[in-house]
């Protein structure tokens, strides 16, 4: 990662040149597709040039999902839609990508509900461990199919110009420890790091932890200073973000799934010719089964280069269900915490919802 800071300046570089010409009323697209033309909603033929910022690096599942995405609009609008795709810290924290996002500096963004619970309060439902089921391919069809989400949920987020298009999961969320990690009490006082999302932190305190939020891009250093000392990830991410070669301990707890979003700037979307807008919807379908084929290829993959990791040794051991079950007991509150202190009715009407959904999904 530390190689890569290079790279990063210089994108950093180039989006301080568009945001500039962005605000030269130069903006990012031959044309914004507001009007046209060429008649009520068509594009006519005008080309169209967006970025696209995700919260990782190349290799990684979100970094390979944009680009394909955008190859796949190219290709759709026979090369007329052309995407800048960025990797996660030329352009801020994660925090500062979903600024971007909402302030139209990007169209589009891959944002992990984690980093925008304390503005849309109901998306913390995610935090919650032990709310989906142990299917990752079911998860991902509840991800897909629920009216919770894709409707109730989706319409906080646009009311923040934050517009979803696809909730997808990027797998399935392990813990990773200075010390072994097999019941609720090995947590008491850890050092745990989390996302921003203040109910992530409850989650957190519930197994008797002391959570600090911070990002990503800090987690390395924090890690092996000892300034945090557990966090939470899935496989595919501790691999390559090199977080076990600071960890001595691994589990396999599938306390939670990793979800991500495909969002883009509400305004900008309105703002759309019909015909482009559908393009995007289209890609947005056909890159379901594909952000699940990215995840489970290196979720599946990079288990074994951890455990047979001999330079930086790490002991992974596998939550049996009993010990699930202590976890999940002592997650419960949270919960209660969430419905009675985080969310008014509206959020306690989603979260049920979409518990039923995922009841109905498992018969
Ligand atoms: O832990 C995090 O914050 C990062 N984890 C993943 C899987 N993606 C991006 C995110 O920022």
């Amino acid at each position: 990662m530390f190689l890569k800071k290079k790279k990063l300046l210089m994108l950093s570089l180039l989006l301080g040149f568009s945001m500039i010409l962005a605000a030269c009323g130069g903006g990012s697209s031959e044309q914004t597709g507001s009007e046209s033309d060429t008649g009520d909603s068509g594009s006519g033929e005008e080309t169209y040039h967006w970025r696209f910022v995700t919260e990782e690096m190349q290799g990684q599942v979100q970094y390979e999902y944009a680009v394909e995405f955008a190859n796949r609009l190219n290709e759709k609008s026979d090369g007329r839609i052309t995407m800048d795709v960025f990797e996660f810290g030329g352009l801020g924290s994660e925090v500062n990508q979903v600024e971007q996002l909402q302030d139209g500096l990007v169209e589009f963004a891959i944002v992990s509900p984690g980093f925008t619970g304390t503005m849309v309060t109901e998306g913390q439902l995610f935090a919650l461990h032990f709310l989906f089921t142990e299917d990752l391919e079911l998860n991902q069809q509840i991800l897909n199919t629920s009216e919770a989400l894709n409707v109730h949920l989706a319409e906080k987020y646009k009311q923040h110009n934050i517009q979803p298009l696809a909730f997808w999961h990027e797998g399935a969320m392990q813990w990773t420890g200075s010390r072994e990690l097999r019941t609720p009490d090995d947590f008491t006082n850890l050092k745990f790091r989390t996302q921003e999302s203040p109910l992530i932190l409850e989650s957190y305190k519930a197994y008797g932890a002391n959570p600090t939020a911070m990002s990503w891009g800090e987690l390395y250093t924090g890690l092996q200073q000892g300034v945090v000392e557990g966090q939470e990830n899935p496989i595919f991410f501790i691999e390559d973000a090199k977080f076990h070669e600071v960890q001595d301990h691994m589990t396999i707890s599938n306390h939670n799934i990793y979800v991500a979003m495909t969002t883009v700037n509400t305004d900008f979307f309105a703002g759309l010719p019909e015909d482009i807008q559908a393009l995007i919807l289209e890609t947005v379908e056909e890159m379901r089964p594909v952000a699940y084929e990215i995840q489970k290829e290196l979720n599946e993959s990079l288990l074994d280069s951890i455990v047979n990791n001999e330079k930086h040794p790490t002991a992974v051991i596998e939550l049996t269900d009993e010990e699930r079950a202590a976890f999940k007991a002592a997650a419960e509150p949270v919960k209660e915490f969430f419905v009675s202190e985080v969310v008014d009715e509206d959020g306690k009407m989603i979260l049920e919802m979409l518990e039923e959904e995922i009841e109905a999904a498992m018969k």
